[in-house]
């Protein structure tokens, strides 16, 4: 166990990427700016299935660049990347053959942002993970409680389909795994009450077999009570002195989507010295950046980074 989790341990600080349909709305839809995380835009402004579908033919991040954002992330001193391949929203960052909601349906065809970023990172040295959302607000397994807000976060899974559900999701998680060759499976959404202990067992004991080196976050099973591989404090990082690893995640600004009117950066002297409490506490530390609708990484979030990357820099030559 401890060996397969050396590498991680020793990263100590890599990059999260948020990034889907959501980002080319920063967070206004149809001028209503409603909700504090933009990529949960679909449900906090409840935006029926039919609209929401309708983002595929707009969305044309043409300036994603992976092999920029990759340098960006080295630059920056950090080790590895986590990249949203599934948010919520249920759209597919990669050409998936289980779903048509997926890149290859959009202005973007011919492209796949996964294999572009897997590709770089490779290129670069820098460890490649991604991110898996259980709760799918696009599958027609789940429906949505009436009503707004969490209501969406909460899905429930109609009579007899759960089945279907929890085989599509591991046929994609395979598709990773075979064909862009992660190393790091993090989940999220376990929350939702289909989602049990045991089905989160079950999926944790697959992935191992499909990769026996692959690490998986305890967002797999139901997160308060599992803690393998490691622990996910979201927002905030008080673990000090617990008996199994953790990765702190946090946004540079308040929204991991790209959100226009989000202003509210951490300066890079905050970001340092957050970096350094937790690895002081032994945990790594995972940090946002929310490329907005053409696919470029924020100028802000991007000054940050490299400013901390220098910091880091300059400590290492002492
Ligand atoms: C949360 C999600 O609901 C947020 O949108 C974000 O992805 C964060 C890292 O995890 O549970």
């Amino acid at each position: 166990f401890s060996k397969r989790m050396q590498w991680f341990n020793d990263a100590k600080y890599g990059m999260f990427i948020h990034f889907g349909l959501y980002s080319q709305l920063g967070g206004i839809y149809k001028g209503n700016d409603e909700g504090r995380y933009a990529e949960w835009i679909q449900g906090n402004q409840n935006i029926p299935q039919e609209e929401y579908v309708k983002l595929l033919n707009t969305w044309n991040p043409k300036d994603f660049n992976a092999d920029k954002i990759v340098k960006l992330a080295k630059k920056a001193g950090m080790k590895y990347l986590v990249v949203t391949t599934k948010h919520h929203e249920g759209f597919c960052l990669w050409d998936s053959k289980y779903t048509d909601f997926d890149i290859a349906n959009t202005p973007m065809k011919g492209r796949d942002f996964v294999q572009e970023l897997a590709d770089a990172c490779k290129k670069q040295g820098i460890v490649f993970g991604t991110y898996y959302s259980i709760t799918d607000w696009h599958q027609g397994a789940q429906y949505v409680k009436e009503g707004k807000d969490w209501g969406w976060g909460m899905t429930k899974m109609h009579e007899g389909k759960k089945e279907e559900y929890v085989q599509y999701l591991k046929n994609q998680i395979k598709e990773l795994i075979e064909n862009y060759d992660t190393n790091i499976i993090w989940f999220d959404g376990d929350w939702v009450d289909w989602w049990t202990l045991e089905d989160g067992d079950d999926l944790y004991q697959y992935i191992r077999e499909l990769k026996p080196s692959i690490i998986i976050n305890n967002r797999v099973s139901k997160r308060k009570i599992f803690k393998k591989d490691f622990g996910t404090p979201e927002q905030f990082h008080l673990e000090d002195k617990v008996d199994y690893y953790w990765e702190a995640c946090y946004t540079m600004n308040d929204s991991w989507g790209f959100k226009i009117k989000d202003t509210d950066w951490k300066s890079p002297q905050e970001v340092y010295e957050k970096l350094k409490d937790i690895n002081g506490k032994g945990g790594n530390f995972l940090l946002n950046v929310g490329p907005d609708g053409d696919g470029n990484v924020p100028k802000e979030s991007a000054k940050i980074l490299l400013e901390v990357g220098k910091m880091l820099a300059k400590e290492e030559k002492k």
